[in-house]
């Protein structure tokens, strides 16, 4: 079974957490932030994990923007695919995968190293709000989710206008890549993804 739950408290955000890697996308997510479940409901479905996820944080009752919760989501979720992956055994180690969304297109490049690792290109300027949303979290929370995954992440954005398209091409490919580098390849079973013998930092 390649699931994972964390139950994260702070005097930030509380946050709880379950992860199946090996789902059918479907997703149960309350962030209280309308575009960021927009964005996690379509990453569980592109991804095929199943999701569920309750948080919550200071920008609730405090009236500060939601950057603590959007940092700490992408930190849960990326302990949990970690986790979730134990050994790594028998997966492909690498994903890669370009999105189209209407006028903008999105390639997400990945490997699961074990070596964190961001590279992200993409222009988020157009519009700095979706809702509660600020755009410029993004790249925040590819970092804390390549970071805490383990993952060596490349983002990059080939063109685009409106900014919840560039984002959502940018979860879209992420997803997609990483369902085809968590899948496990049938002539590898057992074996360790790599010539080096180890997937970690060093
Ligand atoms: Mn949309």
């Amino acid at each position: 079974m390649r699931t994972a739950t964390i139950t994260r408290e702070t005097k930030e955000t509380q946050i709880y957490l379950t992860l199946d890697l090996d789902g059918s996308g479907r997703s149960e997510i309350d962030t209280n932030i309308g575009f960021l479940d927009h964005m996690l409901i379509l990453l569980a479905f592109h991804s095929d994990f199943d999701i569920k996820l309750t948080a919550h944080g200071d920008h609730e009752n405090l009236g500060m923007d939601p950057h603590h919760l959007i940092e700490d989501v992408a930190i849960s979720l990326g302990k949990c695919i970690n986790e979730a992956l134990g050994d790594k055994l028998g997966i492909r180690r690498y994903g890669s995968f370009t999105i189209p969304m209407d006028e903008a297109l999105v390639t997400c490049d990945l490997d699961i190293s074990g070596r964190p690792y961001l590279v992200f290109n993409a222009d988020l300027s157009g519009n700095q709000k979706l809702g509660g949303y600020d755009t410029e979290m993004t790249e925040e929370f590819f970092r804390a989710l390549a970071f805490n995954a383990g993952i060596t992440l490349h983002i990059n954005e080939h063109y685009g206008k409106n900014t919840h398209h560039i984002i959502e091409g940018i979860f879209k490919s992420m997803a997609r890549a990483l369902k085809q580098a968590i899948s496990i390849d049938e002539t590898k079973v057992g074996k360790i993804p790599s010539s080096k013998g180890v997937l970690r930092a060093n």
